[in-house]
């Protein structure tokens, strides 16, 4: 089923219509309301009026997130505050958060696009969806469960954490569709096994909904046999709008963006140019009828590629590659480029570890050192120590021929590393401190 089929099946050139209408209006809108855009347009000399077609903002400069946080709270909103009918604050652990409202027009409009989006992976009005994402400032919990009542699923909020209760309302429920970060399905489906419940057999779970963090196609996989379910992504950030910017349909060929509420862009992160369909670059996005906190160009640090071939479901709206890693997830160890998604990959491709690792980053004199966590599988995990030795050897082997430096490999008991109800925390770098791991 295609929730708004007007809007996600549209042809190109209208969309193009409509996208140029809402960006003139919203561009009038910030214009007017928020002093903040109205520097940025001046520094440029551009107004609103003079924007012709979608590549006009291009001469704008972007938003980042630091432009964000320097307006804390409220100071880059486009309404009064009784206008305000909600507001989130966007994933960080140090210092101020980003806060984000929504009108009440907002909401509705949010509520839609998720309900878009749980479609587009296949929910239905019979589906028991358990929302193990956290209900507060984090718009995981109240994202998706506005948009899952709206296509008439029966919606548990469970919340995140207390994962034992988790299991047992999946039991006693009927639980058909389980919505999580990925890592958290993963603990879960370890807490379920020490019950005594095989989540491929004595649960109903068909159908997972996964995002707020990256995860690799090893990750979908694993996670896919865990639960004997199918395994879907969805990606959005509260800056943006939160959950409901762009998921998967059961094709799982890329996320179908909301374009007709966001216009996306990719650039050089390095130079901030703009690239074209199939390159690989930062996402950028100006958001097209928020009235609250509409943003302008705004630099995400995702890294994806964009397509705009039509897709097998029938949809035409852009479609972006699953984020495997973001512009600041990226090591430089010894002058090498490192994602966590590329240790990640190689990690579920050996047999014998678990999905859960760490990454320690240290200095020894000047030299970068990268140590790598891994639990052993249970199976694995016995006191014949040339046998853990051997893994190690084959785990810094395949690091090393995929991405050329030689790491520490410490394998760990099972269930020793953190687990988290949220999003995962992976690396750990140390270089700027004085104490060591
Ligand atoms: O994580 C919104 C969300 C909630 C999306 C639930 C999907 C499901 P923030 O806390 O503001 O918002 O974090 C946004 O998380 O810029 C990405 O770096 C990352 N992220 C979110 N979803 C994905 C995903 C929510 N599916 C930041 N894959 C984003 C990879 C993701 N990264």
């Amino acid at each position: 089923m295609i929730w708004d089929k007007t809007h996600e099946c549209m042809d190109r050139e209208q969309l193009q219509q409509l996208q140029l209408a809402r960006l003139k209006e919203t561009l009038h809108w910030v214009y007017e309301r928020v002093p903040f855009y109205r520097e940025k347009f001046d520094s440029v000399g551009l107004r609103p009026g003079d924007v012709k077609s979608l590549e006009d903002i291009r001469v704008l400069p972007f938003t980042t997130k630091d432009d964000l946080r320097d307006n804390y709270p409220f100071g880059l909103f486009a309404v009064p505050k009784e206008e305000l009918v909600r507001v989130h604050a966007s994933s960080g652990t140090t210092g101020k958060p980003v806060v984000v409202g929504y009108t009440a027009e907002d909401l509705d409009m949010w509520t839609d696009l998720v309900a878009r989006m749980v479609t587009l992976a296949g929910v239905t009005s019979r589906d028991v969806a358990q929302v193990a994402f956290g209900y507060g400032l984090f718009t995981g919990g109240f994202g998706l469960h506005y948009g899952l009542e709206r296509v008439g699923a029966m919606v548990v909020p469970a919340s995140g954490g207390n994962s034992e209760k988790q299991i047992m309302l999946m039991q006693d429920f009927g639980t058909t569709v389980l919505i999580s970060t990925p890592t958290y399905a993963l603990y879960l489906a370890e807490v379920a096994r020490k019950m005594g419940v095989d989540p491929r057999c004595d649960l109903q779970v068909r159908l997972g909904l996964f995002g707020g963090e990256p995860w690799t196609e090893e990750m979908r996989q694993e996670i896919e046999q865990q639960w004997g379910m199918k395994a879907t992504d969805n990606y959005g950030l509260s800056e943006v709008l939160g959950p409901g910017v762009a998921g998967e349909c059961k094709y799982t060929c890329g996320h179908h963006i909301a374009e007709d509420h966001f216009l996306v862009e990719v650039i050089d992160p390095e130079t901030g140019e703009n690239l074209g369909p199939g390159e690989e670059g930062e996402l950028v996005f100006t958001s097209l009828t928020k009235k609250a906190f509409p943003v302008i160009r705004f630099r995400t640090k995702d890294i994806s590629v964009i397509t705009r071939e039509p897709c097998k479901c029938g949809r035409t709206t852009a479609r972006m590659r699953k984020v495997t890693g973001r512009t600041d997830d990226m090591l430089i160890i010894r002058g090498v480029n490192v994602f966590p998604s590329q240790i990640e990959s190689v990690l579920m491709n050996i047999k014998g570890v678990s999905p859960h690792y760490r990454l320690n980053v240290t200095k020894r004199g000047y030299l970068d050192e990268l140590e790598v966590l891994v639990e052993v599988s249970e199976e694995t995990f016995d006191d014949r120590f040339k046998e853990l030795e051997k893994l190690e050897d084959q785990i810094r082997q395949k690091l090393y021929s995929v991405l050329s430096i030689n790491a520490r490999v410490r394998l760990v008991e099972p269930h020793t590393l953190e687990r988290t109800s949220g999003k995962a925390k992976r690396v750990y770098d140390y270089r700027n401190e004085e104490r060591g791991v």
